[in-house]
């Protein structure tokens, strides 16, 4: 990334960032934050290293689960997964939420939510009462120390390295389903803009995410070098 002859580590994480390990004195490094992409939290399922601009710097290519959800139901600003042992039984509680200005809503509805969390009905005697609760209201004050994670955006994208630091660059029509892996297959060409493939699709989608399955087996060709403007799809199988 840094053109100084040594591989860096870079770590497509769920709930967190494009991660970047530089290997300094035998150990690695988190220069996540020192490239810019600390705030650029997804639930990032892959991702592929080339000179998509043919500057001499290796770029980018970052799977994400793409702007074809259920969770584009929500404004486009962010999630949350708060967790903990709220009920001091020893596991882990989880509740996925999104942001109403300063307030966390929970994506899920009480039904869903009661089968982790008891207490809730109790808490919350009808979906009425539910449908007005915030995550503070729910936890109460196990809201101040709950811990948590987030996903600030879901779209997958193109870093370009800039030198000291990444331009995102959304990689369009990639958005249409998750992107599960991405590849950086030869263009023959010898040259550096290499295409890359954004592998799509599910058969099922775990329940959670209360969406339907997509049509699984399918890939995007995005052949780079001209801003990512000339895409088509593939069936992979
Ligand atoms: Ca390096
Ligand atoms: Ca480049």
């Amino acid at each position: 990334m840094d053109g100084d002859g040594f591989a860096e580590l870079i770590v497509a994480t769920e709930w967190g960032p494009i991660r970047v390990f530089k290997k300094q004195e035998g150990r690695f490094v988190d220069f996540t934050k020192q490239w810019g992409l600390a705030e650029l939290t997804g639930w990032w399922t892959s991702v592929a290293a080339g000179d998509f601009d043919g500057d001499g710097r290796l770029d980018l290519a970052c799977g994400n689960w793409g702007r074809n959800s259920t969770y584009e139901l929500y404004p486009a600003t962010g999630f949350r997964l708060f967790y903990g042992d709220w009920s001091g039984a020893g596991g882990v509680q989880m509740i996925e939420a999104w942001r109403s200005g300063t307030n966390w809503i929970p994506v899920h509805d009480r039904t869903w939510l009661a089968r982790g969390l008891p207490s809730l009905a109790v808490q919350f005697p009808t979906h009425e009462a539910f449908g007005r609760a915030t995550v503070r209201d729910i936890l109460g004050a196990a809201y101040d120390k709950a811990s948590y994670v987030e996903a600030a955006q879901l779209s997958s994208i193109v870093l370009m390295n800039r030198g000291s630091r990444f331009e995102a660059i959304p990689a369009l029509q990639a958005q249409l389903a998750p992107a599960f892996s991405v590849n950086s297959p030869s263009d023959g060409a010898g040259s550096f803009h290499q295409p890359k493939l954004f592998r799509h699709g599910v058969r099922h989608f775990p329940r959670r995410c209360r969406t339907w399955p997509v049509a699984s087996r399918q890939g995007r060709w995005i052949v780079c070098g001209d801003r990512f403007k000339r895409e088509r799809n593939l069936c992979l199988w």
